[in-house]
């Protein structure tokens, strides 16, 4: 039975207390096929091992990134209806970029991610600049299988302890990203199968490590940002839920 392009009441409660959410096997068939395929194809024939930095902290296959086979993967799955639905009636800008982020296999020298949140003090960015969006959404293409097999480790319910630290002890301009709290954590591992996907929200920490597996790790996120993020960038760094508005009226005092 197709996955519904909606999430139930209890998966909505779970994202409010988690700030993620999974969907096993929601991409599949041709979409998935075509996606692994470019991006298997441009491994073995562009992939430049002096950009594996640049690579990792932006994109891999960055003239990819726009291409119709991977945006097909959030547009037409359902993907794209099941981020619209947690943001209603809010409107999300149209999503035309994919980030396509690769852990190599066999512990390859490839810098490692510690907790961080995107778009907030990145290392390829001056600290001032703001990378922010509303929701994140990763499509696992290969690998995933182990948690050493480079998975993404997320932090569940991680959002709330971030929106009070960018309350209270953090300023625009500083280079920390993370509270040593967040830091010294090891997170949960997104253990997957190419078609699985992971809705997360903005504020949850995750990191990802090493690839000790044999297989490339091959993710595709796509960055959803509501309508008007620009103007709600900063505010939303601790209000987790400002660009929510349905969820805003279902957060319980006392989890924000
Ligand atoms: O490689 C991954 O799955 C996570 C990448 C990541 O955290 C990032 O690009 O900010």
């Amino acid at each position: 039975m197709p996955s519904p392009a909606t999430w139930s009441d209890d998966e909505r409660r779970r994202f409010l207390d988690d700030g993620v959410l999974i969907r096993r096997g929601l991409v599949h068939g041709v979409v998935l096929s075509r996606a692994r395929g470019l991006v298997d194809g441009w491994l073995t024939e562009a992939y430049d091992p002096a950009r594996l930095t640049a690579y990792t902290e932006r994109t891999f296959a960055p003239e990819l990134e726009e291409h119709p086979a991977l945006l097909a993967l959030y547009q037409r799955s359902g993907l794209m209806e099941l981020a619209e639905d947690l943001l209603r009636p809010a409107r999300t800008a149209p999503v035309t970029q994919a980030q396509i982020q690769i852990r190599l296999p066999q512990g390859a020298e490839q810098p490692v991610k510690r907790m961080h949140v995107d778009g907030v003090s990145c290392p390829h960015l001056e600290p001032r600049d703001l990378r922010t969006f509303t929701l994140i959404v990763g499509v696992v293409l290969d690998g995933s299988a182990t948690a050493d097999a480079g998975a993404l480790h997320y932090m569940p319910g991680g959002h709330h302890r971030m929106a009070r630290y960018f309350a209270t002890d953090w300023v625009l301009g500083q280079p920390a990203q993370t509270p040593d709290d967040i830091d010294a954590q090891d997170g949960t591992a997104f253990i997957a199968e190419p078609g699985d996907v992971v809705v997360m929200h903005h504020l949850v920490p995750h990191r990802v490590g090493i690839n000790m597996s044999r297989t490339p790790r091959v993710m595709a996120y796509f960055r959803v940002h509501h309508a008007q993020h620009p103007d709600l960038a900063l505010r939303a760094l601790s209000d987790p839920w400002l660009e929510y508005p349905a969820l805003a009226g279902l957060a319980r005092p006392g989890t924000m």
